[in-house]
């Protein structure tokens, strides 16, 4: 049996990355909504984060979105971060929304497309070199809509030499993370479709490539904590985006969709020795609040990653790795089960409690009265969403 009592020091290791993005609108192709109190200032956002941050000790840092969250100064924008209690994270590129990109970015077949592409990304290393962010995250939409389309080989090969000219620039404490992802916008092939292109380019590229596994971004069905086992025992898993999804990339709260599923990769990433201090994988959320109030829902999508990291933890390694020794089919199942079905609800409130924190962060939040604040405050202007 493992206790509650004998977890919760690791407990204090759970960081996770808001993403500025998830505070401002969002939707879908159809319509994107307005709320009120939406940020509509990149230190608006951080100031959101660091809400969630105060109340729950889980998000000590904020990705940002380049250009979405460009500024001028960003050592200013660094110490505004650290006076609010939260650090720059992960830079994340975009090379999606111009009018050049429409045929590919790193992969076109036009050498200045491919310049102007690899030259956004230097400027975002310029960026992390000024906020002190670590990573890189590279996410593209390149790919084809059409069988015959493109050169499926070409635009690998090309793939591979833009990637050199970026990796080249990243600092000696940088990393750049690649992330995959199977369809969308290209719907016939993507150029990083999956784990296994991500890996094969990062590990060309050298130790401080990396693979960024956004939970979204697979077909339905499948065997995501596969995925995790394979890229930690290759020492190539970077980072996570986590979100949940019941079709495709729904950007939906970590959790929501299939606890189950975020506790046997959550299991997968402790036994695979991803969480804790000597570990560098970092834990991303990427998701859209397009219905539900914003903040809260970053709150709750931290919670539920505690929550399922908690069940994690309480896996009894021992008893499961005799059983499986065993081949003990249903004990083995019986003991991981065992610890997916302990609501850890009231012990993680206790454990918050004792740490100075509301036991209910939800609810302090609705009792903080700023959501009321913000709402007051930030009437006028132009709310921030994609591409502002
Ligand atoms: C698009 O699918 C996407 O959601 C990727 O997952 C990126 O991580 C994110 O946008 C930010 O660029
Ligand atoms: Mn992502």
């Amino acid at each position: 049996m493992t206790t509650f009592e004998s977890i919760s020091d690791q407990l204090a290791y759970q960081a996770i990355e808001l993403p500025s993005w998830a505070f401002g609108n969002s939707g879908t192709r159809f319509k994107v909504f307005g709320t009120p109190g939406t940020p509509r200032t990149v230190q608006e956002k951080l100031a959101d984060a660091a809400k969630v941050n105060e109340l729950t000790r889980l998000a000590p840092k904020v990705a940002l979105h380049i250009p979405w969250d460009k500024v001028e100064d960003y050592g200013a924008l660094r110490d505004y971060a650290n006076d609010l209690g939260v650090a720059l994270g992960t830079i994340n590129s975009n090379t999606f929304q111009d009018d050049i990109y429409k045929f590919g970015s790193l992969t076109h077949i036009d050498e200045a497309v491919r310049r102007k592409a690899i030259e956004h990304h230097f400027e975002c290393i310029e960026i992390m070199n000024q906020t002190g962010s670590r990573d890189l995250k590279i996410w593209l939409a390149d790919g084809t809509n059409y069988a015959g389309q493109g050169d499926l080989r070409g635009r690998q090969d090309r793939l591979a030499e833009s990637l050199a000219e970026i990796y080249e620039r990243i600092g000696p404490d940088q990393r750049l993370v690649l992330e995959y992802k199977f369809f969308e916008p290209a719907f016939y092939h993507t150029d990083v479709p999956d784990w296994g292109t991500s890996y094969a380019q990062c590990a060309a590229l050298g130790e401080r490539a990396v693979v960024c596994l956004d939970t979204g971004h697979h077909a339905p069905g499948t065997n995501i904590e596969f995925i995790v086992v394979q890229l930690l025992r290759l020492g190539k898993l970077g980072s996570f985006d986590f979100n949940s999804s019941y079709y495709a990339d729904d950007d939906l709260i970590v959790g929501s969709a299939d606890p189950f599923q975020l506790f046997r990769i959550l299991y997968e990433v402790v036994r695979g020795g991803g969480y804790g201090p000597d570990s560098e994988v970092a834990f991303m959320l990427d998701q859209c609040h397009n219905v539900e109030p914003k903040i809260p829902g970053q709150i709750r999508s931290v919670l539920n990653v505690q929550e399922m990291t908690a069940r994690a933890l309480l896996v009894d390694r021992e008893a499961l790795a005799a059983a499986q020794e065993a081949n003990d089919v249903l004990g083995a199942n019986g003991i991981l089960m065992d610890a997916f079905y302990t609501d850890v609800r009231p012990a993680l409130a206790g454990w918050r409690e004792s740490r100075g924190l509301p036991a209910d962060p939800m609810r302090a939040y609705a009792e903080s009265g700023y959501q009321q604040k913000i709402e007051k405050e930030r009437a006028g202007g132009t709310q921030a969403g994609w591409g502002a």
